[in-house]
């Protein structure tokens, strides 16, 4: 249907076309409209929520102003368009970001106040959108907020979540979990019921020949299941660019077939085909790092791919080119294996919709997708039965076996008689049952495949794809090392220390060139520019200790050594390490001398992080952190020499507090096995510094901030497989003071031992996998050279200042002009100065 209003009419719709607010009077007037109109209140019942909530409308109005003009910009200048398929967006709150981004906190600020308000009170209102996990959901997120910012034509496609990430609730020492229901008031989303579309599942596939001899396939029957689309604006930083992030959510059809089963009388089975098909986006899977195979994962995934899919290739019909012109037009980038089945739908619309050659489509669908890997952990490795994609997904069954036909036929081209890597690199692993392997899929249908650092992109080339890289050559693989958008883990989560880079480099340009941090390196000496830097780092400790003492009752002292490791709980990531080191810190106290005290740093140990909800051995791990806390915490004979702290329910908004109070912060995973991390770039760009080891992006801080600012230690990546292949045919003697460590743990110090016995005897007994004992001596002594540096105040703030310096490297702004250039080969699309941006320095 035309719903374009014709030509003659259109001067009434410019002349009231809604304009964004840009003054004080104009914001408060739209905060008491929505409070006594769309809330229906007044000022004698306007409670924070409400006040929440009408702020948030506000500034949504706004948005979506924007939202609108950028969509109609995009779609007329009709360039190409990058859409990212992620399952999950750790996005955080959206008011405090929303009013930094359009430049108008401060009128925001000073017209609450003048309503009633403090606005740090109505900014916490805010429920966190935590459709994530951890890094590679919050990658998602600071990448639409690079896109955004840098007027990147782009959008995010992703499910709607009814409950995300659970919340963590610490019972007793032990994690429990407790469902978040996040969207009892959602202002940030707009609901399109014009939008949905009709997924398919189950059913079987006829196929037959035409009259001109084609083949056609047909997938007929099974169960159609409702996405409609839920609309998210994503503002740009100081830019007019709104760009949009669409998720789906699932609904039963209500066709004919609900109806006959409703008129005869069969309610509760029509009632329960409702039910069954809202279960497709009601949970976010609460998995880091690990794949468990489960159907109604793969259900979300397709459901998720399919819709989309079908929005992006429609939006390209429009435009009415030759289907050959879809890559020029349409770059998609596939969010690890997740969405891998998007390569499956293209070619089978294709194929079976659209009557393309095979060829012919697959050259498109392969030039259309990229992918980037963001794991080498075999665990995390995503692979599913082929009888339960055969029954779930008939033909896409069928088209990945053709897709592996012709690729392994070109693989024997290749490398004619070599039968093994034949076995090694199909796409189906002749295992029992049979399985998919997706990252391959994922491989054989792009032309690009990237890492996250540089190590863990050579990695994947030597390990886990190597073969790939033999059959296609080095270049199809690539580096996009990660990054953080300095807007929310600067500017926002720190809003002093902004404010001091900006008075010192002209201004907020730093935050879209993060470059420009470099002209701090003249004031690494400047004493009056280093009081300034350590007294903002002062109140952001105090800020941290004064949440630490409201929701965990401990008093920490602000001028001790924050030492903090949060992200999720995980074996390859070593809180064990971590608290066994402190352990070990509590035994060394124990025995000094009151003038050995004296000269010791006192220390507050914080952890925070989720462990999924069936992963014991992390379960374990906090309840130990717990525990350890619950004792040094009070004995008398410590004091305020050691703190441990485990704080509940790690997640964006809390980080924002978190992050900038660090004075060492811990990102120690047995080396090459964190593909990455974004968190030691949050810790270092808020003046912390790091103790890690050689992994991930570790070591691209270390070469851009210089090896005299950061605490490396342990064993190397290439030293892993030797060591565990010692530990389990050589000989295998623990670190002497880890064994102390255990001791003490088993005199049942720490509450009932046998609550830790898998936890030590992973190490003691099974092969140490994770080369907890291997490195523990190296750590110990690298955390007492901090202890060392702590002492000398002057070099340490020095440190910290070159380090914050030179991170401009890490901003993802850079990461999205990389895969901008080198994968997606789009352009960003200027745009006019129509718009009413507030400028707020
Ligand atoms: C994470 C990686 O573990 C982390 O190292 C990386 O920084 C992040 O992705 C963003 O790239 N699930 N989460 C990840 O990988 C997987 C799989």
């Amino acid at each position: 249907v035309e719903a374009s209003i014709p030509e003659p009419q259109r001067d009434a719709w410019k002349k009231f076309q809604a304009k964004p607010f840009v003054s004080k009077d104009d914001f408060e007037k739209e905060v008491v409209r929505h409070v006594e109109t769309t809330l229906a209140r007044s000022m004698f019942n306007c409670d924070e929520t409400a006040a929440y909530a009408a702020a948030s409308l506000a500034f949504r109005d706004r948005l979506i102003t924007e939202w609108n003009r950028t969509q109609q910009r995009q779609t007329f200048a009709d360039t190409k368009r990058v859409y990212y398929l992620s399952l999950e967006f750790l996005m955080g709150r959206a008011l405090d970001n929303a009013m930094l981004n359009v430049g108008l906190k401060n009128i925001a600020k000073e017209g609450l106040s003048e309503l009633g308000f403090r606005i740090e009170d109505i900014i916490n209102q805010e429920h966190d959108a935590a459709l994530g996990n951890g890094g590679l959901g919050r990658l998602a997120a600071c990448f639409l907020d690079s896109m955004a910012s840098l007027n990147f034509p782009a959008w995010g496609y992703g499910l709607r979540y009814k409950y995300g990430i659970f919340k963590q609730e610490i019972v007793d020492g032990y994690q429990v979990e407790v469902p978040d229901y996040w969207l009892d008031f959602n202002p940030w989303e707009f609901p399109r019921h014009d939008i949905v579309v009709d997924v398919q599942f189950y059913g079987g596939v006829r196929k037959y020949q035409d009259e001109a001899g084609k083949n056609v396939a047909v997938w007929e029957g099974g169960e159609i299941v409702k996405a409609t689309a839920y609309d998210v604006p994503i503002p740009g930083f100081n830019t007019p660019t709104t760009n949009n992030m669409r998720l789906w959510s699932s609904k039963a059809a209500s066709g004919e077939f609900d109806f006959q089963k409703f008129n005869s009388g069969d309610y509760e089975s029509s009632v329960a085909d409702q039910q069954r098909a809202e279960t497709i986006s009601a949970v976010l899977y609460p998995n880091d790092n690990l794949d468990r195979g489960k159907e109604l994962r793969l259900k979300q995934q397709y459901f998720w791919v399919a819709a989309s899919l079908y929005d992006i290739v429609r939006r390209f019909k429009k435009s009415k080119r030759a289907w050959s012109e879809f890559p020029d037009q349409i770059a998609i980038q596939l969010n690890d294996t997740h969405p891998t089945l998007a390569i499956v739908e293209l070619q089978r619309i294709l194929i079976d919709m659209e009557g393309l050659d095979w060829d012919e489509a697959w050259t498109i669908v392969t030039n259309t997708f990229g992918y980037t890997n963001h794991t080498v952990l075999p665990e995390a490795l995503e692979k599913w039965s082929v009888p339960l994609f055969q029954n779930l997904l008939p033909r896409h069954l069928q088209i990945i076996y053709d897709i592996n036909m012709f690729f392994l036929q070109s693989v024997e081209r290749k490398f004619p008689g070599d039968r093994d890597m034949l076995g090694r690199v199909s796409i189906i692993e002749e295992s029992q049952p049979k399985m998919v392997r997706m990252a391959f899929l994922a491989i054989v249908g792009s032309h690009k495949v990237n890492g996250v650092a540089e190590l863990h992109s050579d990695l994947i080339k030597t390990t886990i794809f190597k073969d790939f890289v033999k059959i296609f050559g080095p270049d199809k693989f690539t580096n996009v090392t990660n990054g953080i958008t300095p807007r929310r883990w600067l500017h926002q989560a720190n809003p002093r220390l902004s404010e001091l880079i900006a008075s010192k480099t002209g201004g907020l340009g730093f935050l879209k060139d993060l470059n420009v941090l470099n002209e701090l390196e003249k004031f690494a000496d400047d004493k009056e520019f280093k009081k300034e830097w350590a007294e903002i780092k002062y109140a952001n400790k105090v800020r941290l200790a004064k949440y630490i003492k409201s929701t965990t009752g401990v008093t920490v002292n602000p001028a001790a050594l924050f030492d903090i490791q949060v992200k999720r709980i995980h074996e390859y990531k070593r809180q064990q390490l971590n608290i066994f080191g402190v352990i070990h810190r509590y035994l060394t106290i124990k025995a000094m001398t009151p003038e050995e005290r004296k000269k010791l740093a006192p220390r507050v140990s914080i952890f925070g992080g989720k462990a999924a909800p069936g992963y014991w051995m992390a379960k374990t791990i906090i309840h130990l952190i717990n525990n350890v806390g619950a004792v040094v915490n009070k004995d008398p004979d410590v004091g305020d020499l050691l703190k441990v702290i485990f704080l509940e329910d790690y997640n964006v908004s809390k980080a924002e507090i978190i992050t900038p109070a660090s004075d060492v912060s811990e990102h120690i995973s047995t080396a090459g096995t964190e593909a990455s991390g974004t968190s030691n770039m949050k810790f270092v760009l808020n003046g912390g510094l790091i103790i890690g080891t050689c992994d991930g992006a570790n070591i691209e801080i270390t070469r851009e901030i210089g090896e005299n600012n950061i605490f490396l230690f342990g064993n190397l990546a290439e030293d892993v497989e030797d060591l565990r292949h010692t530990h389990n045919y050589g000989s295998h003697t623990l670190d002497p003071d880890l064994v102390k460590v255990f001791d003490l743990i088993k005199s049942n110090a720490f509450g009932d031992a046998g609550a830790f016995g898998a936890l030590t005897g992973s190490i003691e007994d099974h092969g140490d996998y994770y080369l907890v004992s291997d490195d523990f001596h190296s750590y110990i002594q690298t955390q007492t050279l901090v202890d060392e540096a702590y002492k000398n105040q002057e070099e340490w703030i020095t440190k910290t200042i070159l380090s914050v310096a030179r991170m401009g490297f890490f901003s993802s702004d850079r990461c999205i002009n990389e895969y901008a250039e080198m994968i997606w080969n789009v352009e960003p699309l200027p745009v006019g100065k129509e718009s009413g941006l507030g400028k707020e320095e």
